[in-house]
């Protein structure tokens, strides 16, 4: 238990120096998020965007806050606003920003304000390869993930995509502060498995916040 720093509820775990586990630090909040992305994703709708290769992504997104992640034919970037309507992406919700910002103080991270919130809707049999998140100006900045609904299989590697993968599974409400020297690790999502969540029922949804400006 020595990568325990706490006990009781509020706990954090050390996966590896830079990331911290957060089990169920969400779930106080989880009717708040369930509301929040519902309004988030009737005003900028889930959409499943295409790789720069021109393969479909099975994991549907959205975002909110001034800054959103898309990618298409010409690339990955961070855009100000949803390429599909034009306009700005929705207000990240202030429950979004306190909880991240609070996740990452608790994991050594101040002052964390993020600008840019991923949404991401896995439906049973989506799935995200192995990557880095590298799309970001100042890697200084951790990233901050919730996850909520159906359980996923998470794979956590090393700086190099070569390196072994460790999987650790990602319950509702769990949150994940990567940061420092975790921040350019490897990492993904295994394809998700048929299951039920009060939260979403067969679907996983995880919040990515991150500075991208
Ligand atoms: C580890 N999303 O949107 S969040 C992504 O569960 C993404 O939807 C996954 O990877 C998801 O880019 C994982 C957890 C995460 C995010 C960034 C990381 C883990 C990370 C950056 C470095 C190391
Ligand atoms: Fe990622």
């Amino acid at each position: 238990m020595s990568n325990l720093f706490s006990n009781g509820p509020g706990a954090i775990e050390l996966l590896a120096p830079g990331a911290a586990l957060l089990r169920g630090f969400a779930a106080p909040h989880d009717a708040e998020l369930a509301a929040v992305v519902r309004s988030v994703s009737t005003a900028a709708p889930f959409r499943q965007m295409i790789t720069p290769g021109g393969f479909t992504m099975s994991v549907a997104m959205t975002n909110c806050g001034a800054f959103g992640w898309v990618s298409d034919e010409r690339g990955y970037r961070y855009s100000p606003t949803d390429p599909d309507t034009g306009r700005p992406w929705p207000a990240l919700p202030t429950v979004i920003a306190d909880l991240a910002s609070r996740a990452a103080a608790a994991s050594g991270f101040d002052g964390f304000t993020p600008d840019a919130c991923l949404v991401n809707r896995y439906a049973p049999g989506a799935r995200l390869t192995l990557h880095q998140d590298k799309d970001e100006c100042d890697m200084s900045h951790p990233i901050v993930s919730i996850s909520l609904g159906v359980p996923a299989v998470f794979l956590f590697g090393g700086l190099k995509r070569n390196e072994r993968t460790l999987r650790l599974s990602l319950a509702h409400g769990d949150v994940v502060v990567w940061g420092g020297p975790a921040r350019l690790r490897y990492h993904g999502v295994a394809t998700l498995k048929a299951d039920r969540h009060p939260f979403a029922g067969a679907e996983r949804i995880n919040l990515t916040l991150r500075r991208a400006r």
